[in-house]
């Protein structure tokens, strides 16, 4: 009996890491990108997309793999002009409860020499709790009023907007998934691709509107450990990181 049980703790344990997720692909101004592949790391095929190790979470806000789950370059860049969408497609995805973060950053110079360091990342889409309000926190996981839980159906995809009169350069774009079902053991899973906005705009947003990452969060802040099985905390939630700059 104790034989079976590990084997099925170990079987668990493997289904459990195969189901998380990545971004493995993108349609940006109506265009499809593929992106890299994980579990493959032979795999040097160009793309736009910054290489990503696994589809294992990050656990920490202060860890460095944070920013771009470990990615630092990639070969290719898509073009997109202020007011495009771009769509992050999810091969597979699982969890139902958390927030998804899109950010931008605004690359000094070329991709080659952009580490997203500093207090440069803006936030341009957020989706967190559109419910009821009365059943943020569950305690299992299962369809509910998290826009994160639409990605665990078949449409695992997820649109933004390049906001409107954004200053024209290359950027790096981090789509960015919270997954809040252990409690008090938030998972972490962020993919960036790079793009070339086009056009004539000026805009900018200012320091309010931006954060370094790793720094948008501690592991203590409240949106970030939640203890998801209390039905006596407030049924509220509020996305992490600075507000969300939709240009000009
Ligand atoms: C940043 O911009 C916002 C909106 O335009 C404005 O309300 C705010 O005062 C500005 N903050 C700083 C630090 O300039
Ligand atoms: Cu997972």
């Amino acid at each position: 009996m104790l034989f079976t049980s590990a084997l099925g703790a170990v079987a668990l344990l493997a289904a459990e890491a195969a189901a998380h997720g990545a971004v493995t692909s993108y349609i940006i101004a109506g265009k499809e990108y593929p992106g890299y592949q994980g579990f493959s790391p032979a795999n040097s095929k160009n793309v736009i997309q910054r290489q990503w190790p696994d589809y294992n979470p990050i656990m920490s806000c202060s860890d460095a793999k944070l920013r771009c789950n470990g990615g630092t370059s990639a070969t290719l860049s898509a073009t997109a002009a202020p007011g495009d969408e771009v769509t992050a497609v999810w091969q597979q995805w699982t969890h139902s409860q958390g927030p998804i973060l899109v950010w931008m950053y605004k690359c000094p110079g070329d991709f080659s020499s952009c580490d997203g360091s500093g207090s440069g990342w803006f936030k341009i889409d957020e989706a967190g709790f559109s419910g009821d309000g009365v059943k943020v926190f569950l305690d299992t996981e299962r369809p509910s009023g998290w826009k994160i839980a639409e990605l665990v159906g078949g449409n695992k995809k997820y649109t933004s907007r390049i906001p409107r009169g954004l200053a024209p350069g290359n950027y790096l774009i981090r789509h960015e998934l919270i997954a809040l079902h252990q409690a008090n053991n938030p998972q972490f899973y962020p993919e960036c691709a790079q793009i070339t906005v086009t056009g004539s705009g000026t805009a900018q947003p200012n320091a309010s509107y931006k954060a370094a990452i790793p720094g948008y969060c501690s592991n203590t802040d409240s949106n970030i450990r939640v203890p998801i099985n209390d039905h006596s905390i407030p049924q509220t939630y509020k996305v992490p990181g600075p507000p969300v700059w939709t240009g000009a």
